[in-house]
């Protein structure tokens, strides 16, 4: 279908032409991320989702020697109740986005409805995150992560839940924390690039390590869950042969990666480059992952990085939403390898 060569993978810039090595906080203060519409809100708004990086990583770093105390009793040695990590990571970034007064409201997975923060007229932004991806890979001590996007406050009445029903281009910011082999924070506010902090815990801080991250045009790997194949319409059972054809000139056939933690897959996705997919399939018309804090952060992201994400019909980026927690299917990645996905998924018989 194509003849292009893989890209390679992102490769950081010079030393000398790059700010890497500065913090996040000092990133931010100094308005590197370019946004546009800056102000001391939006600056204080993304230090304090640093603030709660820090923290949940922390917890996640102890989630092991938390489980054993949660079960010795159900209480660790301060006395307090032992929750579940995705109940603590949830509270965490509650707590502390519900501290300086900037954000009016958040949505989250673990909430079935939005949550009203303040009600300061000065509050102008709203949050919807995942506060712990992948959860289910606590236990093997997999990487997990944070998932979330900022809007700005639409309206002047109390938030609702119609003012987070907004198309992903209506992001202000989004990013992700990944608590992996070491924990990284990647964020963008769209036209500032895409910009990766990696976390050194001996100094608490996050440094920036990864500036203006490019995905490849294209790459030789694939992510998907291939034991819901048998679900898979029959375009997408077509793709999933195609990339395992051989074709030394388009690449194939394809490696496979898949984790099972969407921050996973997709950071991996990101550094170098290939396609993430969670399709519509005859069990789940809509996939698994959800539109408004899984998807449109990560749409986000990658389309900054000059990726593409598509429901393979659709971009992302450009769905109304209709519920907080609906889902949607979705394809992630380099932007040849997502056309290519397009190509089969319009193509159904
Ligand atoms: P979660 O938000 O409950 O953790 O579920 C979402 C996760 C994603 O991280 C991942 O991409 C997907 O579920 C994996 O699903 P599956 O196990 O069906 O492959
Ligand atoms: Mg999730």
């Amino acid at each position: 279908m194509t003849s292009d060569k893989p890209a390679h993978s992102w490769a950081p810039p010079p030393a000398d032409a790059s700010r890497v090595g500065i913090t996040l906080e000092t990133f931010i203060l100094e308005g590197q991320l370019g946004h546009p519409a800056a102000t001391g809100a939006f600056t204080s708004l993304l230090n304090q989702i640093g603030l709660a990086a820090k923290l949940v990583t922390a917890k996640v770093r102890r989630a092991g020697l938390a489980r054993l105390l949660g079960y010795t009793g159900q209480t660790n040695v301060q006395g307090e109740l032992v929750q579940k990590l995705d109940e603590e990571a949830n509270e965490t970034l509650i707590s502390v986005l519900g501290r300086r007064k900037h954000c009016a409201a958040i949505a989250s997975e673990e909430l079935e409805t939005e949550r009203i923060l303040s009600t300061d007229p000065r509050a102008k932004y709203l949050v919807v995150f995942d506060p712990l991806d992948g959860s289910s890979n606590i236990d093997c001590n997999i990487s997990i992560g944070t998932i979330f996007g900022v809007l700005r406050k639409s309206s002047t009445h109390t938030v609702e839940t119609s003012d987070f029903l907004r198309p992903g281009r209506e992001l202000v910011a989004a990013g992700y924390i990944l608590y992996g082999s070491s924990t990284m924070l990647i964020i963008t506010t769209g036209t500032g690039g895409v910009h990766g902090f990696t976390y050194d815990p001996t100094v608490g801080e996050f440094f920036l390590s990864h500036e203006n991250i490019r995905i490849p045009d294209r790459a030789s790997l694939y992510s998907i869950n291939e034991g819901n194949s048998t679900y898979w319409h029959e375009s997408v059972q077509r793709w999933n042969a195609w990339v395992k054809e051989e074709d030394k000139a388009t690449g194939r056939p394809y490696g496979a990666r898949y984790v099972g933690s969407l921050v996973a897959d997709a950071h991996r996705t990101l550094m170098k480059g290939g396609i993430f997919a969670y399709p519509g399939d005859r069990k789940s018309p809509s996939g698994k992952l959800r539109l408004l804090y899984e998807a449109n952060p990560f749409a986000f992201i990658f389309e900054a990085a000059g990726g593409k994400a598509s429901t393979g019909r659709e971009r992302i980026l450009d769905i109304q939403p209709t519920a907080l927690h609906q889902r949607v299917p979705l394809a992630l990645g380099s932007i040849r390898d997502v056309e290519i996905f397009e190509e089969f998924v319009r193509s159904e018989r």
